[in-house]
């Protein structure tokens, strides 16, 4: 499938699964950073429902490894994410998320919950879940509802409801609509299921985690244009987020990146 025949799957069914795209060399790279941080930090896992008793989340991925700069801008995911959202879409949030043996369902919810528009309503947030192992029923899948997307109410977090699971292989990726009602699955395996999150929204919309202030600004620097674009350090379409009508990379950084105040644009 191309892009446009996933766009249309997102637009019909909410999402979208991608096998085999992540080469399984960046996979293995990708699960080995993950396990250092942990070890090294500690990481416990959270103490509410919804992050899971028995699930280790990483928060903030492009503060904790350079390998992580490598996701938002991937070159099969980035293009679909455009057509869902535009190309002044941001990355909302960067964190992974093992579920292991012992979990239990995460309640359904939905991503663009606090963005409290009436529904439905265009796309503003589009999230992808990176396989970083096989995902089954069994260990955990993403539990998805097709065309909830196109429902006009949320999800309550404490019913049950008939779901699928989003089964794909390692290496695969599961992009969907963030008003697609959903949820991480129980893991009845023995193994952990490895996944990364990577949300994007829409430029005009506040991120849900703070990149500017999150990453170093020494990190912050060594980032490609795009990234730096993705991560809110450039202003969504000349104006949203400019400072004394230049763009945040311009004050920080010094360089341009091709940013043109929109009135200047306008002549
Ligand atoms: O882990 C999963 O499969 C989904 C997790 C999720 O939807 C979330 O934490 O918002």
């Amino acid at each position: 499938m191309n892009t446009e025949q996933h766009l249309a799957e997102i637009e019909q069914q909410g999402f979208t699964i991608i096998p085999d795209v992540i080469e399984l060399d960046l996979v293995e790279r990708l699960n080995s950073a993950l396990l250092e941080i942990e070890t090294q930090q500690s990481i416990t896992p959270g103490d509410n429902v919804f992050e899971g008793h028995h699930t280790i989340r990483i928060y903030n991925l492009l503060a904790q490894h350079e390998i992580f700069q490598q996701i938002p801008t991937h070159h099969v995911l980035l293009p679909i994410v455009e057509g869902v959202l535009d190309e002044g879409c941001l990355v909302s949030s960067l964190s992974s998320i093992s579920i292991d043996p012992g979990e239990i369902a995460q309640p359904i919810h939905v991503d663009d919950t606090l963005y409290n528009f009436p529904r439905p309503h265009q796309p503003l947030v589009c999230n992808a879940m990176w396989a970083l192992t096989d995902f089954t029923e069994e260990n955990g899948a993403t539990r998805i509802i097709p065309g909830s997307h196109q429902r006009p109410s949320k999800p309550d977090y404490s019913n049950e409801y008939e779901t699928i699971s989003a089964a794909m292989t390692k290496g695969s990726l599961l992009i969907w609509n963030g008003s697609l009602w959903h949820g991480g699955g129980a893991n009845k395996s023995l193994e952990r299921r490895v996944g990364i999150a990577m949300n994007y929204c829409a430029g005009y919309l506040r991120q849900q985690e703070n990149q500017q202030l999150g990453i170093p600004l020494e990190t912050a620097a060594t980032f490609s244009p795009r990234l730096l674009q993705l991560t809110g350090f450039g202003t969504y379409k000349g104006l949203v987020g400019h400072i004394n009508k230049q763009s945040p990379v311009q004050v920080l950084f010094d360089r341009n990146d091709g940013f043109v105040n929109v009135w200047d644009k306008i002549g």
